[in-house]
């Protein structure tokens, strides 16, 4: 079991003299505005990329936050040989080495569960009720939500004008989840989505009036005027349904929006030029084995993605015949 007393004392010790590192998606921005609620502002860095290539300026750090990054053990072995304390919230790879300053509180880890993303896990950790629901959109957003339904339970009850119910359809069309893909279109300037947020933690319906729904909006109607107009570029399987967004803004966002058009138990996947985007919202398939056909994985089942050489239709030919053996294999 994790000691949270000694968790909360070592944050509150090096408050001054601490920093997150955050992913910019919506679990990064959510969870890092959690803990810049529990514990008073911490200066926060975040990283486009959730397996950082840099650290950011470590000048007069004692305490290094991760949320929602999944460092090397080479980076954790830097910050620790520099005499930082490394506390560690993500959620992807479990990265558990064996220091005096270093704490892994990877949820895989210490509650043996895939689907708690970092937001979830500030909720399990430290229950601040007033961000409750923050920590509910960054879990959304990352489909992590099985694992802490108790999370959704509590936001249903305390706002249920956000959430009126918790099954996973009810999630995915909740303005919870609506608020998590706004946030997202901060990605390439997180500081703005932290600092709305931030300013919001009493008035989530403003964040609905912010610039950023405003690209929200942009964003879906375009992605809907792409299906309505170019259906030759979907290709549907029984198991699987595959896009072709090669050179389309807002790539790696089709598959989300299909799926939860169709609410299927299918599994969904975009390809943006040998980018691929694997997607599954509520079916059963663990979305890693088909990603690992092209040597990609995942944090959690329901979501990953991979990079491939091959051409949209040598990937459909992979895909199809993965499927179609597997099934024969399957009865
Ligand atoms: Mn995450």
């Amino acid at each position: 079991m994790i000691d949270i007393k000694k968790v909360k004392e070592r944050i509150e010790k090096y408050k001054r003299n601490s920093i997150i590192y955050a992913h910019a998606d919506h679990d990064g921005i959510c969870a890092s505005v959690g803990l810049n609620y529990i514990f008073g502002r911490i200066e926060t860095k975040f990283s486009q990329f959730f397996r950082p290539k840099n650290i950011p300026c470590l000048k007069n750090k004692k305490l290094f936050i991760v949320c929602d990054l999944q460092l090397s053990e080479k980076q954790i072995n830097y910050l620790l040989n520099k005499g930082l304390e490394v506390i560690n919230f993500d959620h992807h790879e479990i990265r558990d080495i064996k220091h005096k300053n270093y704490l892994c509180l990877n949820p895989k880890k210490i509650y043996g569960k895939e689907l708690i993303s970092s937001s979830g896990l500030i909720w399990k950790i430290f229950r601040p009720k007033k961000v409750a629901w923050i920590l509910a959109v960054g879990s959304a957003g990352d489909l992590a939500v099985e694992d802490n339904i108790e999370l959704f339970k509590f936001v249903k009850k305390k706002y249920p004008e956000l959430l009126e119910d918790t099954s996973l359809k009810a999630i995915y069309s909740s303005k919870i989840f609506e608020l998590a893909q706004i946030l997202l279109m901060s990605f390439d300037n997180p500081e703005e989505g932290f600092t709305i947020l931030k300013k919001n933690i009493e008035t989530p319906q403003n964040i609905f009036k912010s610039s950023l729904y405003e690209k929200y909006r942009r964003k879906q109607k375009t992605i809907q005027k792409f299906f309505e107009e170019q259906k030759n570029r979907v290709i549907e399987h029984p198991k699987f349904v595959l896009i072709n967004t090669s050179n389309l803004e807002y790539a790696g966002s089709y598959s989300d929006y299909l799926n939860l058009k169709f609410k299927d138990k299918r599994v969904y996947i975009e390809y943006d030029n040998g980018r691929l985007f694997f997607r599954n919202y509520f079916g059963n398939e663990d979305i890693r084995n088909v990603a690992k056909l092209f040597g990609g994985g995942g944090a959690h089942r329901r979501a990953g993605g991979a990079h491939t050489r091959k051409t949209f239709n040598e990937v459909y030919e992979l895909i199809k015949n993965y499927y179609e053996k597997k099934s024969t294999f399957d009865f």
